[in-house]
């Protein structure tokens, strides 16, 4: 495999909406960003993957953009976005673009011109079918934010398609002209400096509207070539992919290296297990072994070919400590462990904003506190359909995108520092125990475990290149695994569980002699014939 620079980057996802307010307004912003870019420094990412700053109405936080080529104003200025550029830069930090293309914001100019008249140039951008004979729309499909996937356009008397929400139409991704566009405005940020770009949800842009196939339609690969070569081809960027819908078996012909498509996609295999039957608002407890069969099927089949993607949490998933850990008694182990676990596999691991202090969810008492769309669309549609309020509100508090959009925890002043006037959304009331300036005046704390993972994923190419083994393969509570390249081998060991073990180990593994790379407790000496852990206990030791 040809080695890449984002082999062994670590990236750090910020929702610039949530991270640090500079102007008060209430609404974090690119100056807030510039202003912390020393403390991710200290963290040592290399890579900011940015989620959208473009011109938006804000229906869904900034996925819903209506230009392309400027900076929303809320969050500052084109100025403002070259300065957080040339800030970056000058820590070796890069700037990855959240790319939203599957859709555009209904005030987009291609939308206003193509909702304007049936002969419109622009009326093709989007997707536009005629009503049944009694009216309704021309399908059942849904949207992934609730309700039909079509919408009533009265001037023009048609229907057209949106995946996400009514304010989101999907772009007609089988006419070139809409592939000129975007190709273009991808050219124009890449020679603006840009390290990259996450593509949202791309997997539905070769969809087959009139089959009703929306995910892994049968252009979709074909598009991405296309991509690729008009664009980032040859300009050693990152290009991360979001799939829901990938297996091992479709994610390396995304991203194995002779495909020309992307560097590598998130696949969400491990995080929809808690979700019954694919619905996020009846949430089911973990089952560690699934987990485990699910995260050691990826390190297997991509281990030659394509290349992985690490990540516990985004902007649109529940904080890792709540949902994975323990969120109170266990904090602080509970976090550390789960990102032992993370950074030693194999891929590019993602940390998302406040992750590295142990943020956790949020239960606000009503529903009114929460802002995300999604919620609200599917608290509408699952309480119409006859679901409680009070199921509906323990769905939210486990599920609810909020989760990880309320501000970042910067101090114990108020509003936490991430502004003095009014945050856009509460903030969790935990942030005076948990905020970034008591993170970095204790040693011990989260913050400088996720430091020293990221310097020996940069210390050791074992942890970047090497072989993956899964041990305890049969264990409820424990994931364990080797790693080995060259003859250097890591072992690392997870307690998922809030127990104490006592584990038989197996005999090659015992030793005397090691080197322990980090831990949750106490340093490791030697491996004997029982191993003892405590609570959400995680070491990794160079055997
Ligand atoms: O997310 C795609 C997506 O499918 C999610 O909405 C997902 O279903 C849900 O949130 C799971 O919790 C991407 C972005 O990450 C998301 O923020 C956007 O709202 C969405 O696309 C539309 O652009
Ligand atoms: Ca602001």
């Amino acid at each position: 495999m040809e080695q890449k620079w984002w082999h062994d980057a670590v990236v750090y996802q910020i929702y610039p909406r949530s991270f640090l307010d500079s102007n008060n307004d209430g609404i974090g912003d690119l100056n807030g960003i510039i202003s912390k870019l020393d403390y991710l420094k200290l963290l040592g990412i290399n890579v900011i993957w940015l989620s959208p700053v473009y011109q938006s109405p804000m229906d869904d936080n900034g996925y819903d953009i209506s230009d392309y080529q400027a900076i929303a104003e809320e969050f500052g200025s084109m100025e403002d976005m070259k300065r957080l550029m040339d800030e970056a830069k000058k820590r070796d930090i890069k700037i990855v673009m959240d790319l939203v293309v599957n859709h555009t914001s209904d005030e987009h100019r291609w939308f206003e011109q193509a909702r304007s008249s049936k002969d419109n140039p622009y009326r093709d951008y989007y997707i536009w079918r005629d009503a049944k004979p009694d009216g309704s729309a021309p399908d059942d499909q849904q949207s992934i934010f609730g309700g039909s996937a079509w919408q009533w356009d009265e001037q023009t008397e048609q229907y057209y398609f949106h995946l996400f929400s009514k304010r989101q139409p999907d772009l007609n991704w089988e006419n070139p002209k809409v592939q000129e566009e975007v190709h273009q405005m991808m050219n124009w940020w890449i020679d603006l400096g840009i390290g990259g770009f996450r593509l949202d949800v791309i997997d539905l842009i070769g969809k087959e509207i009139d089959k009703g196939i929306t995910g892994n339609g049968p252009r979709l690969h074909s598009l991405l070539k296309q991509m690729n070569q008009a664009t980032f081809g040859n300009k050693d960027l990152l290009t991360v992919g979001e799939t829901w819908g990938a297996t091992p078996e479709i994610a390396k012909l995304y991203s194995a290296q002779d495909r020309d498509e992307l560097s590598m996609v998130f696949q969400f295999e491990h995080i929809t297990l808690t979700w019954e039957n694919g619905d996020k608002w009846n949430p089911i407890p973990l089952d560690l072994r699934e987990f485990k069969n699910v995260l050691t099927k990826w390190q297997v089949e991509l281990a030659d070919d394509g290349w992985n993607s690490l990540f516990w949490n985004n902007h649109d998933l529940p904080r890792l400590v709540s949902k994975y850990g323990d969120d109170k008694k266990y904090r602080v182990e509970s976090a550390k462990m789960l990102a032992t676990c993370l950074h030693f596999l194999k891929g590019t691991p993602y940390i998302y904003q406040g992750e590295e202090i142990g943020m956790t969810n949020v239960a606000f008492d009503t529903l009114e506190q929460y802002k995300d769309i999604e919620t609200h669309n599917f608290y509408k549609v699952k309480t119409e359909a006859g679901v409680t309020h009070e199921h509906m509100m323990g769905a939210i508090h486990e599920n609810s995108r909020d989760n990880a959009r309320t501000p970042m925890h910067w101090d114990n002043k108020p509003n936490g520092g991430f502004t003095e006037g009014t945050p856009w959304i509460e903030l969790n009331p935990n942030f005076p125990e948990i905020n970034v300036e008591s993170a970095l005046s204790d040693p011990n704390s989260i913050f400088f475990h996720y430091q020293k993972l990221i310097e020996l994923r940069k210390a050791h190419p074992v942890i970047v290149y090497g072989s993956f083994t899964p041990v305890f393969e049969e264990h409820d509570q424990v994931f364990a695994y080797v790693r080995e390249l060259d003859g250097e081998k890591l072992f690392v060991v997870c307690n998922f569980s809030n127990d104490n073990l006592t584990l038989d180990m197996p005999e090659q593994y015992q030793t005397q002699t090691l080197d322990c790379l980090i831990n949750n407790y106490q340093t490791i000496t030697e491996l004997s014939a029982k191993l003892e852990l405590a609570p959400y206990e995680s070491f990794a030791v160079k055997l």
